[in-house]
């Protein structure tokens, strides 16, 4: 134990985002670079200056079409404003903005006077966005006005009201060069136009470039430190893994300062290669198919609910959408009979993502057989990402067996900001998502579930995933979702709940039937079904289990006092 401790390396994880062993061994290795994202838009517009950048409408509802130039452009006009409101090299500026235009040019911005962006998404309120102030002390946040149903002015003073530490609140203005400063009414930020002499700041590729933010599964999300050179890595084999190209069309439906739009390939990947990104202003499949067919999209990211409309809306829309190349899924379970329709449904290829903001992403390959495509979530990005799958007491499981999931390598982070959530690392490092996996003989990864998502039925475990799956190939079916409630007897219970077809009424009884002709052994046929319109989601669009297991509780509550039957 003493000689373990003895040659432990110097390393302060405070300031040091990596051990320096392994970031020579990255280095080295030629995955780190001395790439950094203050100079990602500068190095992208003396590329393909006049390529288009970015499609979509701005915060004030205009349409717009920027080339990598004009973005660029854009970008230095914003840093000088920003600088002028006190942003400097190192301090951190909060943004929380819809999926609009003026995002790329905000994040550049950011990036190029060599400030640290923290990302987060419309769906964060006062809690997760309060938390993040505290933690991060961002000088400036960057928001709208009025977006959607949310008053993002209201809100951040309603947050301040409750942080002891004062950013300044820039909401982007009616002239889109200047800044409104939130309860300064006479104050704006604005600058002379064009100051085109503004070099971009040089930070060294090892320094925290941005802060993401976790799923926040339990509790308030937590704060996730990226590096230059780590994240820059991911963009450049997504570029490669996922055939990135100045004729990618990038159609950005999730929220876009998500992990999984940024970077899996996301806008960064695309803007790196010199593609076009198009943002989608809501998620809604007719605002998005239109889009698809008007800007001939190719790629397209969704999370497995929106995947699950979009292939019931498909049937229902004149929009043509044989543009699409690729439809990439990932951020929770798939299920492999909803994955074998991407293909017929929409004639193009479906890549599998698993990932995370923390690190570690997994891609199916564009040229996997492709029930390797439906049955897996693909494998690791790098070949220095460290995969252990350990039994739940951290012995090894037996090769082929699922269990827990812990990941090490030169993108995924050693620890998160202000050292919370430390018993998510162990001692050599590795990093635990909380996510069961198997490897398959082709050494792909299935993702089993969460460790929390099992259903103990009376000590048989359910796969909540295994059962959704089969309920989804029902054609009624539009999606599935199986959680566990406590039962007196039976310690947990499972109840099916549905969306489905509109129109369409299916019954417990013709559920369970149809699991019966399936095989399915008893202990797997649902106690209950609960038909839903819609489910509740996260911020990013994941199907929310927590919010279904706190509803079923409380109906079960209900019952036992007899108010419900
Ligand atoms: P986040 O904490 O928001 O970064 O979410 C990361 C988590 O989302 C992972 O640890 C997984 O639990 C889940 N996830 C992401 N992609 C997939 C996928 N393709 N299949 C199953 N789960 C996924
Ligand atoms: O869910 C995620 O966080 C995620 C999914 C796919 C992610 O961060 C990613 C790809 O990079």
């Amino acid at each position: 134990m003493s000689t373990e401790n003895a040659v432990k390396p110097e390393w302060d994880p405070a300031n040091k985002l990596y051990p320096p062993e392994f970031e020579r061994r990255y280095r080295e290795a030629g995955y780190w670079t001395d790439d950094t994202f203050a100079q990602l838009l500068d190095v992208a517009a003396s590329q393909y200056g006049s390529n288009e950048a970015v499609v979509g409408l701005n915060w004030a509802g205009s349409e717009i079409r920027w080339t990598y130039k004009e973005v660029l452009d854009r970008a230095i006009d914003i840093g000088a404003q920003l600088s002028r409101a006190g942003v400097t090299v190192r301090s951190r500026v909060l943004v929380q903005l819809p999926n609009i235009a003026d995002f790329v040019p905000v994040v550049a911005a950011i990036f190029r006077i060599g400030a640290i962006p923290l990302f987060s998404i419309p769906a964060h309120r006062r809690d997760a966005l309060g938390s993040f102030i505290e933690a991060a002390e961002p000088v400036a946040i960057v928001t709208v006005g009025r977006y959607g149903d949310c008053d993002h002015r209201k809100l951040m003073r309603e947050t301040l009201l409750e942080t002891e530490y004062r950013p300044q609140v820039l909401v982007l203005a009616e002239d889109p060069l200047e800044f409104e400063v939130l309860d300064s009414p006479t104050d704006s930020v604005s600058v002379p136009r064009h100051t085109h002499t503004v070099p971009a700041a040089a930070p060294e590729p090892t320094e925290l470039a941005f802060l993401q933010v976790s799923g926040g599964t339990t509790g308030v999300p937590k704060l996730i430190p990226r590096s230059h050179a780590a994240y820059h890595y991911t963009l450049r084999r997504s570029v490669e893994i996922c055939n990135v190209t100045q004729a990618t069309r990038f159609l950005v439906v999730i929220p876009c300062a998500h992990n999984f739009a940024m970077s899996s390939p996301g806008i960064l990947s695309v803007l790196l290669a010199g593609g076009t990104v198009v943002m989608c202003p809501d998620p809604m499949p007719s605002t998005a198919f239109e889009l698809v067919e008007r800007e001939k999209i190719t790629l397209v990211s969704l999370v497995p609910p929106l995947l699950m409309l979009w292939l019931a809306m498909s049937g229902k829309s004149a929009a043509d959408l044989s543009s699409l190349e690729v439809i990439n899924v990932g951020g929770a379970a798939l299920a492999a009979e909803a994955a074998a329709r991407v293909g017929p449904t929409f004639g193009c290829t479906l890549q599998q993502v698993f990932g995370m903001a923390e690190g570690l992403v997994n891609y199916t390959r564009l040229d996997d057989r492709s029930d390797v495509i439906i049955n897996s979530q693909g494998y690791p990005l790098s070949p220095a990402d460290e995969i252990k799958i350990l039994n739940e007491d951290g012995t090894p499981t037996t090769e082929g067996e699922p269990g827990v999931l812990w990941t090490r390598g030169p993108y995924t982070i050693r620890g998160y900001l202000g050292g919370v959530g430390a018993d998510s690392f162990d001692e050599e490092g590795f990093y635990c998502p909380g996510d069961i996996v198997r490897r398959l003989p082709s050494g792909h990864l299935r993702v089993e579930g969460r460790i929390s998502d099992h259903i103990n039925r009376a000590g048989e475990k359910i796969s909540a995933e295994e059962i959704e799956n089969h309920i989804v190939a029902l054609p009624q079916v539009v999606d599935a979702a199986v959680v566990g409630v406590t039962d007196p007897r039976l310690g947990e219970r499972s109840c099916a709940f549905i969306v489905a077809q509109p129109g369409k009424v299916i019954s417990h009884s013709e559920i369970n039937g149809y699991l019966r002709d399936r095989g399915l052994a008893n202990y797997k046929i649902p106690d209950q079904t609960i038909v839903r319109e819609h489910f509740p989601v996260t911020g990013v669009g994941k199907l929310s289990r927590r919010a279904l297991r706190k509803e079923l509780a409380s109906i079960a509550e209900d019952q036992e006092l007899g108010l419900r039957t």
